[in-house]
C-alpha cells in the first residue's frame, strides 16, 4: 500500500526541512522517507518513495504543486510540437535517483521485507501531461483520443517507451515487485480501456519480462478483471468497491489479488478498524494468492495509531 506521507509526524518534520521534489530526489531523503513507516510498524513491504510524475519529469516536463493543493504541470502537452519538446530514448538516465534510492533502502531492509518499486500507467500519465491533472476530468485527452488518433498514439507511446525503460531499469535495482499505479482508469470510458490504457500497460508488462511480479491497480476498473489478467499481470488490486472474494473466485489461480480495505474507514475509531480489517481477512481467509492491501492510499487525516492497528490486526492473524 502507499504508506509514506503526511499522516506521519516523522515524514512532516522531515518536509518541514525539505520540499516533495527535494525528498524525491535526493537518494539519502528517499530512502529514509520510504523506510519511516517500517520503523514504526511490522509491515511486509516498503515501497519506494518517489512519484508517479517523476516519468514526465525526466522526460523534459516539470511539474511542481500549486498552493491551494494539487499539481501544476510546467506545460500541457496538445500537440505535435509539444510532443517534439519531450525527450524519450535516454530519458531513463536522469531517474538515476531513484535506482539509487532504491539500492540503499534494499541494504537497510530486512531479507524478509519486499521492496516495490512503481510506475504510473500511460493514460493516467497522459491525464497530467495532457490535460494538466484531473479535477475537471480529462475533456482534451478524451477529445484527443476521439479526433486525432495518431497524436494520442504518439503521446502514449512516447510515456509507454519511457515506463518500459524504466521498469527495466527498477527490475535491475534490487525490487521484489512492480506496481504499475493506473489510478484514473476510471476516468476512461469503458468501450476504450483496452485500447486507451491497456495496451499501453501490457508493453510494460512485457518489458518486465517476468523477471519480477507485476502488480495491476486500476482504480476503478476492477469489474474488468478479464482485460486486467490479460495484460500479462501477475497480481490485481482493486479499490473497495470490488467484492475482493467473488473477484478471488473469478480470476485464475495463477493471478493474486490484492486489496482492499476503504482508507476512509482509517478516520474512524481503532474498534472500527479493527473490525473492519477482521472482516475483509475473514471473507478471504482460505483463499490462496490474496496479499492484504488498503483500496487506495493513507489520507493525511488518519491517525497513526489506526494504521499500527491495521497492521497488527493482519499481522496476528497471520500467526494465529
Ligand atoms: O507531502 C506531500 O503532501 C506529498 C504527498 C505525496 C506523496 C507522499 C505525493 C504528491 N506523492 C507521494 C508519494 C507517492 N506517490 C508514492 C510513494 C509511496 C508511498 O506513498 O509510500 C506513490 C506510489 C505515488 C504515486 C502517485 N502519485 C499516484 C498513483 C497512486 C495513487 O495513489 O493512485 C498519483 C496519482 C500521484 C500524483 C500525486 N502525487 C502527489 C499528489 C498529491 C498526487 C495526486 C495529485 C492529484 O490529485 O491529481
Amino acid at each position: 500500500m502507499r504508506q509514506a506521507g503526511r499522516y506521519l509526524p516523522e515524514y512532516r518534520a522531515l518536509k518541514a526541512k525539505h520540499s516533495f521534489l527535494e525528498m524525491a530526489h535526493t537518494p539519502e531523503l528517499a530512502a529514509e522517507v520510504t523506510l519511516q513507516p517500517l520503523r514504526r510498524y511490522a509491515l511486509d513491504a516498503a515501497i519506494i518513495f518517489s512519484d508517479i510524475l517523476v516519468i514526465p519529469e525526466a522526460m523534459g516536463l516539470p511539474y511542481s504543486f500549486r498552493e491551494e493543493g494539487g499539481i501544476q504541470m510546467a506545460f500541457s502537452v496538445r500537440s505535435r510540437d509539444d510532443l517534439g519538446k519531450l525527450a524519450v530514448g535516454g530519458a531513463v538516465e536522469s531517474l538515476d535517483y531513484v535506482m539509487q534510492a532504491l539500492r540503499l533502502v534494499r541494504s537497510e531492509l530486512k531479507d524478509d521485507k519486499a521492496l516495490l518499486g512503481f510506475c504510473g500507467s500511460p493514460w493516467t500519465l497522459a491525464a497530467y501531461m495532457v490535460d494538466g491533472g484531473v479535477s475537471g476530468g480529462l475533456p482534451t485527452l478524451m477529445a484527443m483520443f476521439r479526433e486525432d488518433a495518431q497524436l494520442f498514439r504518439e503521446i502514449l507511446q512516447s510515456i509507454t517507451t519511457v515506463c518500459c525503460d524504466y521498469v527495466r531499469a527498477l527490475a535491475e535495482s534490487g525490487v521484489d515487485a512492480i506496481q504499475i499505479f493506473d489510478s484514473w482508469a476510471g476516468l476512461c470510458p469503458d468501450e476504450f480501456y483496452q485500447q486507451a490504457s491497456l495496451q499501453w500497460i501490457e508493453q510494460i508488462v512485457r518489458a518486465v519480462d517476468g523477471k519480477v511480479p507485476v502488480i495491476l491497480f486500476a482504480k476503478g476498473r476492477g469489474e474488468n478483471w478479464q482485460e486486467l489478467a490479460a495484460t500479462g499481470a501477475s497480481a490485481i488490486s482493486v479499490d473497495w468497491t470490488i467484492n475482493l472474494p467473488s473477484l478471488r473466485e473469478q480470476l485464475p489461480a495463477k493471478i493474486a489479488v490484492q486489496g482492499n480495505l476503504d482508507p476512509a474507514l482509517l478516520l474512524g475509531d481503532e474498534i472500527l478498524v479493527r473490525r473492519a480489517t477482521q472482516s475483509l481477512l475473514a471473507s478471504m481467509d482460505g483463499k490462496r494468492g490474496f496479499i492484504f492491501n488498503l483500496g487506495h492510499g493513507l489520507l493525511p487525516q488518519i491517525p497513526p495509531e489506526n494504521v499500527g492497528a491495521l497492521v497488527e490486526t493482519v499481522t496476528s492473524w497471520r500467526n494465529s
